[in-house]
């Protein structure tokens, strides 16, 4: 990374600040997300990633958005931990259909002892077909973070979900500390972290700005951050709500393009309820990942083929080992637009 790239990663964000760049006209808003965007990443490229549940349902937490949580009616067929050996079938199968990462995730508050064994296997085996591997199983303490990291996991998905604020309207079972703490026990063992958040549960802005800020202040950022949009399921507090104006969707993916500018931005749940137009608009505000496949743990998601036909008519290739970068002429110019861009926003929402 260069010395210029490296000061447009900052982490001193202040509320005004990223109320700022809530607050700009749309179109400002996504000429400097989409500005940012292409000085880190080829802006025509898109990650993918396919999601496996590899432990579903009869989870003890509390989550008012999960349909997997055991204190909510959700209709869901539970399933003990899946065998190794089918975990390494289904990666083979989203290799072959073009994913690059595998996601696997579990029902979980932490994972037991007796499981780690297995997830451990799970791990060297994805490792081994050579694709880059993700999990997801609720908190970690440091030594189970090491182990996995010694197994070969790439990635650790952890979510902040909401602001500290709006947590607790979330979640009781376990706090906003808690979350951090498994966070920083993934970084301490040196895997990438995976965390980002959702937006639909009835959050206000202010909340949307807390969950970025915390996010982006972070020592180093999080290299992946998925942005879900809520799935309402049938039988959770949050089956009904008031749903979220879509451009503030896309305003909250643009906001954390900037705001963490090298990390991959995931379009995460709730694509299969967005048409063609609105998961473009995203890639626009820089969302440059996907979860690929019909189903992401336990809901719906787009199909695979539906996903390579839009993406053939938006001329996006997925993203092979590395994202491609911009020439160092193109650099230049792109550092001269952010900055512009950022100047304008300031001028905008001083002058209101
Ligand atoms: N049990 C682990 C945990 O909570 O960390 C891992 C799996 S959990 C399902 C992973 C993430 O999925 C949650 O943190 C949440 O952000 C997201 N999620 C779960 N249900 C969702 C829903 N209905 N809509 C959108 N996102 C959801
Ligand atoms: C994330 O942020 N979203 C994914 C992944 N991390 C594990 C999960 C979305 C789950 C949506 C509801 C379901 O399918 O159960
Ligand atoms: Fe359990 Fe994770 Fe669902 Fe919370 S989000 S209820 S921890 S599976």
């Amino acid at each position: 990374m260069t010395a210029s790239e490296a000061k447009l990663i900052r982490h001193d964000w202040n509320h005004e600040e990223v109320q700022a760049l809530f607050s700009q006209p749309f179109n400002d808003l996504i000429f400097q997300a989409q500005t940012s965007h292409r000085l880190f990443f080829d802006a025509n490229t898109v990650q993918v990633s396919t999601l496996l549940s590899i432990k579903t349902g009869a989870c003890p937490e509390d989550c008012k958005y999960c349909p997997q949580s055991n204190r909510y009616d959700t209709g869901l067929e539970k399933e003990t931990l899946l065998a190794v050996q089918k975990v390494l079938e289904e990666a083979e199968a989203a290799k072959e259909s073009g994913a690059t990462r595998f996601c696997m995730g579990a029902a979980w508050r932490s994972p037991k002892a007796r499981d780690m064994g297995y997830v451990l296997d799970m791990v060297r085996g994805v490792k081994d077909m050579g694709m880059e591997t993700c999990m997801t199983l609720g908190m970690l303490g440091s030594e189970q973070a090491q182990q996995l990291a010694d197994a070969g996991l790439d990635y650790y998905n952890h979510n902040l979900d909401t602001s500290r604020e709006y947590y607790c309207d979330i979640i009781t079972t376990r706090s906003y500390e808690d979350r951090l703490s498994t966070l920083s026990n993934v970084r301490a063992a040196g895997m990438k972290v995976c965390s980002g958040g959702i937006v639909g549960m009835g959050e206000k802005e202010k909340d949307r700005i807390g969950l970025l800020r915390e996010l982006a202040n972070m020592e180093v950022h999080p290299e992946s951050v998925p942005i879900n949009m809520l799935v309402r399921v049938e039988g959770t507090p949050l089956e009904v709500g008031e749903d979220v104006d879509p451009f503030d969707f896309i305003r909250t993916i643009a906001v954390a393009r900037i705001m963490m500018p090298a990390s991959h931005v995931r379009l995460s749940a709730g694509r299969e309820d967005m048409n063609d137009q609105m998961q473009s608009l995203a890639y626009l505000a820089g969302a440059n990942s996907i979860f690929y496949g019909e189903k992401l743990l336990t809901t719906p998601n787009p199909t695979a083929n539906k996903d390579m036909e839009l993406f053939d008519r938006l001329g996006i290739k997925p993203e092979k080992y590395q994202a491609q970068r911009c020439s160092e002429k193109d650099e230049q110019v792109l550092m001269e637009q952010v900055e512009e861009a950022r100047n304008d926003a300031f001028f905008y929402d001083a002058s209101r």
